[in-house]
């Protein structure tokens, strides 16, 4: 069903018969063509690209070179794609900041489904006419989509102006993410090869997500589609080509039309709090242990046939939920818990459907030291969390569920600042002075102070989600 709207955009751009459209079907680029058989692992014999004046950017586009002639990209494209190439500073900027304070997940939320954005949503919603086509054929629901467009570029007002080709050669030649952005350069340069758009059209944020719903480039080519029957998936310009590439993305993901995203839910006083994040039961099972819907309304049909997760991002004190797959089909886009609540809130805010029965509560942000130190306490104290880090994930939480389970408190695993006081006291003296030094320092210099803190970057804090996708791979 959902490859509908894509056959005809490849036949419409086969009929073009311009040589490069062909590049979109799957047989790739006939090779470049030097007399001797060319040995799989030798360098081509291609000029290499213009030297930038880094070195380091140099050395790795050399070596990229042949590896994307080997992936179908021509020494003509390469040749005029890199010339005058050079790394991009603010992307390696963005790429390196680690955020001295994580936003809390409540105002994130606060933040994120507002009054406003609701009433923009209205209005869009009325703007764009396929939507019935599109809900018809993916059978992701308008509401979803909207949510979708809202957070990943504000209804297509914030897309990111970012080069697509210079964001990813910065990032390949930088080393850290070398396997996710070279497979993202090599998608941009098909996309350009292909004569589908040129390389002035793909702009989008530094970490490679274009367009009005932010597929990064191998998305695009894999799952972007034509909404408006003008036979291109142009998702800078048309959000009907934007929104049908969306529902196709979560169609691919899993959505399950009919059945709910996620519902509040209420708990009883004796709850099992390990169950969080836990095992995934039918609504039924979940209200043999107590857990029912906040609003007291019962499931729908397609629900109660559901496996669903149970989750409190805020711990006791904030609203709890049933997750739904649909849910983890949201994380396909962005594999968050914040951003796939973010984006089913509003568009719960978008049906219609009033605040949630239990509101957010306030949250205190923790700062990196914090975070690491409770990392840091949980596994002095023979609760394993791995190597701390700063990112209070899974496992963490997991252990910290432990921890809570074996004193009798509430296992939410929710990290506030009286955990981590709690989990300092507790495991003191052998986690308090190392606390602030960096993570995988084993040398034991003693130096003298190191510049307090100097180690860790104080920027803001992130005003949205991860960047769209770029985690996927
Ligand atoms: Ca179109």
């Amino acid at each position: 069903m959902r490859r509908h709207l894509l056959v005809p955009v490849l036949l419409l751009l086969a009929s073009c018969a311009s040589p490069s459209a062909r590049q979109l079907a799957p047989p790739p680029a006939p090779a470049p063509q030097p007399p001797p058989a060319p040995t799989p692992g030798v360098p081509t014999p291609v000029t290499p690209p213009t030297a930038s004046g880094d070195m380091v950017f140099d050395a790795w586009a050399s070596d990229f070179y042949p590896r994307a002639v080997k992936a179908g990209i021509s020494p003509q494209v390469l040749q005029r794609e890199f010339a005058g190439l050079t790394p991009d500073p603010r992307v390696s900027a963005l790429d390196s900041r680690q955020p001295e304070f994580s936003k809390p997940l409540s105002d994130y939320i606060k933040g994120v489904v507002t009054e406003g954005r609701g009433a923009i949503g209205a209005r869009k919603r009325a703007e764009v006419q396929q939507l019935d086509a599109i809900e018809a054929q993916y059978g992701v629901p308008r509401e979803i989509l909207l949510g979708v467009w809202a957070m990943e570029s504000g209804f297509g007002a914030i897309q990111g102006d970012f080069d697509v080709v210079r964001s990813m050669a910065t990032l390949a030649a930088q080393g850290r993410r070398r396997g996710f952005a070279e497979t993202e350069l090599i998608a941009a340069l098909k996309i350009i090869q292909s004569g589908e758009f040129p390389r002035s059209q793909l702009r989008g944020s530094w970490a490679g997500a274009m367009g009005q719903t932010q597929f990064i480039p191998s998305s695009f080519l894999s799952t972007a589609v034509d909404g408006d029957g003008d036979g291109r998936r142009d998702i800078w310009t048309s959000p009907a080509d934007a929104l049908a590439s969306a529902a196709n993305l979560l169609a691919k993901g899993g959505w399950k039309p009919g059945e709910s995203w996620a519902r509040e839910v209420t708990v009883p006083a004796d709850f099992d709090w390990s169950l969080s994040e836990g095992p995934r039961l039918t609504p039924a099972d979940w209200a043999a242990r107590g857990v029912v819907r906040a609003d007291g309304l019962p499931f729908n049909g397609a629900d109660q046939a559901a496996l669903a997760q149970f989750v409190a991002p805020t711990g006791a004190t904030g609203p709890a939920f049933l997750l739904f797959p649909n849910h983890f089909a949201i994380r396909k886009y962005n594999n968050s818990v914040a951003y796939a609540l973010a984006v089913g809130l509003l568009a719960d805010r978008f049906a219609g459907m009033g605040p949630l029965v239990k509101p957010w509560p306030a949250e205190t942000a923790l700062s990196l030291a914090d975070r690491m130190t409770a990392q840091r306490a949980l596994n002095a104290l023979g609760y394993d969390v791995g190597a701390p880090d700063g990112l209070i994930g899974l496992k963490t939480r997991a252990s910290l569920r432990q921890w809570q389970k074996s004193r009798g408190l509430i296992a939410d695993g929710y990290l506030s600042t009286a955990v981590v006081r709690r989990l300092t006291t507790e495991a003191q003296p052998s986690v308090a002075p190392a606390a602030f030094a960096p993570p995988p320092a084993q040398a034991p210099a003693p130096q003298p102070a190191p510049a307090p803190a100097a180690t860790e970057p104080v920027t803001p804090p992130r005003p949205s989600a991860p960047g769209p996708q770029s985690s996927k791979p």
